[in-house]
């Protein structure tokens, strides 16, 4: 490879309102507020990457705005010089002087992927391995708070093949209220649908023993994170409830030693795979090497990113064989504006993984200039 250097690494703020308020246990967003990285390197080529999180500080530590700051005042400078044809060399500068700021991190590396494969001509999927599929099952958050709502929402989608596993979040009423709302929605949609609920951390123990085993009755697949991250205990206790997976997604925040830590508690049957919760796409792959070599299986999460990071995170998860309970990657069908040039490709029940050089997507630079904050 001949040498490039990062020459600079640009940050933008964009708002881009949600097509409903969009109802989490820790949260209700009315738009999803992302971060924009863009990496240029000497000899004129450009990168892009993207970090988002939800609901300000609701979600995890980091936040639009301190993403931004990070980069802009300490991951910029330490990558600034770098050999820009190794996103491997970067990382390893900002790992060492930059401790967490996962999100920040992982925005800065999907876009040294992005200029690493159009430099190579590549698709990033096949500098991360290859793939092992083009195309990936898509699920849609039934979020609205209101069950008929989510029901006619539900209808709509599988009429028009867009999506046949949906995601119901709760958590913000009692438990026996979210068992009516999950058992009601489950009813109307049968077995033309599977169905997931995400409680975003919001039980503590008592509540899910009670919880697990009634929402498994009214015939739900995987419970996502029903307690706080850090109580690995209290998930393993609930896996032996039975009849519903228990999925980790907030206790994978870190990476893969948070990852080790779930397989050797024991923690969970499934786990969330989400490059910005993990600082970036190789260390999410390293999470995913843990979770199954654990014997877990693996989900293809998303933090509610626009085009671009739902790009980067497709090009992984496209290069993982085992990917059991298949992907949430819908954000960009959430959001009312588009910020890409061509936008993603949704169509009988699966996205398709871009084929161009890098991330295979392209900004739509007067609709990002519009949409910045
Ligand atoms: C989460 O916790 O999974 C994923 C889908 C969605 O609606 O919110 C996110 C976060
Ligand atoms: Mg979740």
């Amino acid at each position: 490879m001949p040498a490039d250097k990062i020459a600079a690494v640009e940050t933008r703020i964009l708002r881009l309102p949600t097509i409903r308020p969009h109802a989490l246990a820790m949260a209700t967003m009315q738009a999803q507020r992302t971060v924009l990285v863009t990496v240029k390197s000497a000899e004129g080529l450009e990168g892009i990457g993207e970090a988002a999180t939800i609901g300000g500080l609701s979600y995890v530590e980091e936040s639009p705005e301190s993403i931004k700051g990070a980069i802009d005042t300490y991951c910029a400078p330490l990558v600034q010089g770098v050999d820009a044809t190794r996103p491997g060399a970067a990382m390893a500068a900002l790992n060492a002087g930059v401790v967490g700021n996962y999100f920040a991190k992982s925005a800065i590396e999907a876009a040294l992927f992005d200029i690493a494969g159009k430099r190579a001509g590549l698709p990033v999927s096949e500098l991360l391995g290859g793939r092992v599929r083009d195309r990936l099952p898509v699920l849609w958050v039934l979020a609205s708070g209101d069950t008929e709502a989510d029901i006619a929402e539900a209808e709509d989608m599988l009429a028009n093949k867009r999506h046949n596993a949906f995601k119901l979040k709760i958590g913000t009423r009692s438990w026996r209220e979210d068992v009516a709302h999950v058992a009601a929605i489950k009813a109307a949609l049968g077995a033309r649908a599977s169905l997931r609920v995400d409680v975003n951390q919001a039980w503590d123990l008592a509540t899910a023993r009670q919880a697990v085993p009634a929402l498994a009755e009214a015939g739900v697949d995987l419970i996502e994170q029903p307690l706080v991250g850090w109580d690995l205990a209290g998930a393993a206790e609930l896996r032996q409830v039975g009849g519903a997976a228990i999925m980790a997604d907030e206790a994978v925040r870190g990476g893969p030693p948070a990852a080790l830590r779930i397989v050797a508690g024991r923690a969970a049957d499934a786990l969330a795979l989400k490059p910005a919760q993990c600082g970036g796409l190789t260390a999410c792959q390293g999470v995913a090497a843990v979770a199954q070599a654990g014997g877990l299986g693996l989900y293809g999460g998303t933090m509610l990113e626009a085009g671009v990071g739902t790009a980067a995170s497709a090009h992984l998860f496209a290069t993982l064989p085992g990917l059991a309970w298949g992907t949430e990657l819908f954000a960009p069908l959430l959001m009312s504006e588009e910020i890409l040039e061509t936008p993603l490709d949704y169509r009988d029940f699966e996205l398709a993984v871009p084929t161009g050089p890098g991330l295979g997507v392209a900004l739509d630079e007067a609709a990002v200039k519009e949409l910045t904050e």
